[in-house]
């Protein structure tokens, strides 16, 4: 069976093409778990121009997936499932990714036929067997017809060996784009995953509930052979939280340097782990570890409490520290909460001037789908747009008067980009980590600034401000102690921090560090 699988563009994503375009590796996967038995073409419209000039040049799919990556992406989602009906009406459309994954809101009004949440290959293999046997498809695990969307079997504790089971990504049918994809500083990249899960609880992340805190790992042989299958020097490692278990990673790192795989890697890394075990941290430095991202979130234990963390403010210094006596860069990001007020706004600028951090980032906190942070707010959203779920707009009430809290935003990347390269500085790389040789990042920082005034609110919502003296968010209420780890599953979180907020000195003159 002919398989095209279509990757959307969001041309009004905050974060542009321009900043970050990378190879769309979830498809390659369904791709791995279709060949050889179909012939499967991927068309990312990002890059690969749209599906009309597409059909012009290639026979008629007979089966056509579409990507529905981040919530942010539903609406040019949706419209790429119609302009494929339009092109070809009778072909069945099957939607997929992270968002029907983890909820069923939003996913009205797509021109498609079924929808497939979680690993996508398995099910999807069996749709195209199903259909071409000329059957009619019955809902199985993970699979369901577009019209009872809201009765897809979701969820559930993936098996231990889940990942290693998967066929390997098929790399090769993006050979024609190979050299375009690329993520800020790392040109070309390639993006792979070696484990998937966590079992920490943060409150704002689905991740931890989609393997219901199961930890999934591919075993050290299957890693080198998908690191072999990559040619791109730049490999950006997707995993959740890579580090979870030292021992494994100590041992992949020695397995990487004996088969001589020689890359330079950006991965994320929670402080914590990589504190616990500095050693691990060295071989992986030795071995190319470039740079991590770290979710700082915040240098208030309070704040890091409410987002049920589990660090605290000293460790991302320590951290910080560690990393660079290691010569390998930090990304840190931090999560604007819209009840903040000019005084939340300047301590964090006093922050980020203090912080030895290479390439700060900013978020608004953001109740994604999935999450407990949603379950327990979005009664409360202002709006209803899955656009603005994109961690730069705020889905609740500001306390500071919208116009004031998206420049206030702005104005931190904006202060970021323009500030002297402290940390490690690498041959005059940028400070900031969203790196483009254009002016793309002084686009985003403008549509940032602009905010989401143009929006609709939702019905019965008057205001996008707090009243004065209005419940502030990070008031409500948080589950109180980290939620018990299913029986086998990986290590239960170190107990909350409770270390008193740390605060930058008084001296706003920022420590230099010459590299
Ligand atoms: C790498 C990454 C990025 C990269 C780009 C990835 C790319 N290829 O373009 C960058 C840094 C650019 C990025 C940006 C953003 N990201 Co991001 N990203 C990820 C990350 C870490 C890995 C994605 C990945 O490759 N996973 C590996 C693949 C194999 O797994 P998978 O997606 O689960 O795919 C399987 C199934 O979903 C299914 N499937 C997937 N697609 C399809 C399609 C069909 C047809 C079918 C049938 C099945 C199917 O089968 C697949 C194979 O088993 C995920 C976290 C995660 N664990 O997934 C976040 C994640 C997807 N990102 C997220 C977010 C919020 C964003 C941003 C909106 C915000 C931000 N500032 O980061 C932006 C949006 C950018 C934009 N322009 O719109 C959220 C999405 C949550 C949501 N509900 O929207 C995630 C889940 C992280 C999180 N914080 O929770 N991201
Ligand atoms: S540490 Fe927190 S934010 Fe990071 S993957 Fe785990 S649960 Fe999500």
């Amino acid at each position: 069976m002919r398989v095209l699988l279509v990757w959307p563009r969001n041309q009004r994503a905050v974060l542009s093409d321009q900043l970050s375009c990378c190879e769309p590796l979830p498809l390659e996967y369904l791709a791995g778990a279709l060949r050889p038995d179909h012939d499967v073409r991927i068309h990312d419209l990002r890059l690969d121009g749209p599906l009309e000039a597409a059909a012009a040049r290639h026979e008629a799919p007979q089966l056509i997936g579409v990507a529905v990556p981040y919530t942010t992406n539903v609406r040019v989602a949706r419209e790429a499932t119609r302009e494929a009906k339009r092109l070809w009406p009778n072909v069945p459309v099957v939607i997929g990714g992270h968002h029907p994954t983890v909820t069923s809101s939003w996913l009205d009004g797509f021109a498609a036929d079924y929808v497939i949440a979680g690993e996508g290959g398995t099910p999807l293999r069996h749709l195209a067997a199903e259909l071409e046997r000329g059957g009619s498809v019955a809902p199985t695990p993970g699979l369901a017809p577009y019209d009872i969307r809201d009765g897809l079997a979701r969820g559930g504790t993936p098996a231990a060996s889940s990942l290693n089971d998967l066929p390997l990504p098929d790399r090769s049918l993006l050979a024609h784009n190979r050299d375009k994809y690329f993520h800020s500083i790392y040109k070309p990249v390639a993006l792979a995953r070696l484990s998937a899960g966590c079992p920490y609880t943060c409150n704002f992340c689905s991740l931890w509930r989609m393997t219901n805190r199961r930890y999934l790992v591919k075993d050290v042989d299957r890693v080198l052979t998908e690191l072999t299958d990559i040619e791109q020097r730049n490999v950006y490692l997707v995993d959740d939280e890579a580090f979870i278990q030292p021992g494994r990673m100590l041992e992949l790192a020695g397995a990487i340097a004996d088969a001589g795989i020689d890359k330079r890697y950006h991965m994320y890394v929670r402080t914590d782990t990589a504190l616990r075990r500095p050693d691990v941290i060295t071989k992986w430095a030795e071995i190319g570890l470039d740079s991590v991202l770290v979710g700082a979130e915040s240098m208030t234990s309070d704040e890091l409490s409410g987002y049920h963390k589990g660090t605290a403010p000293q460790q991302t210094i320590d951290a910080i520290n560690l990393f660079h006596s290691l010569g390998v860069r930090v990304r840190a990001n931090f999560i604007a909460q819209p009840a903040w007020d000019d005084a939340d706004f300047d301590q964090l600028v006093r922050t980020i001037e203090h912080l030895q951090v290479d390439m700060p980032s900013f978020s608004v906190l953001t109740p994604l789908p999935g999450t407990d942070l949603y379950d327990e707010t979005s009664a409360g959203f202002i709006s209803d747009e899955p656009d603005l779920f994109d961690c730069y707009h705020t889905l609740f009430p500001t306390r500071l008067p919208l116009e004031k809290f998206y420049g206030r935003m702005a104005d931190l990347l904006q202060a970021a980009s323009s500030r002297p390269n402290i940390g490690l500085n690498h041959d005059g790389d940028a400070a900031i980590f969203y790196h483009s040789d254009g002016d793309a990042f002084g686009q985003m920082v403008a549509t940032v600034r602009r905010g989401h005034l143009d929006t609709p609110l939702k019905p019965g919502i008057t205001t996008a401000q707090l009243p004065a003296g209005a419940t502030a968010l990070a008031e409500l209420p948080v589950p109180a102690a980290p939620k018990p780890a299913p029986a086998g599953v990986g290590p239960v979180p170190v107990e909350i921090s409770r270390h008193a907020p740390w605060q930058p000195p008084v001296s706003h003159e920022p420590a230099r560090r010459s590299s």
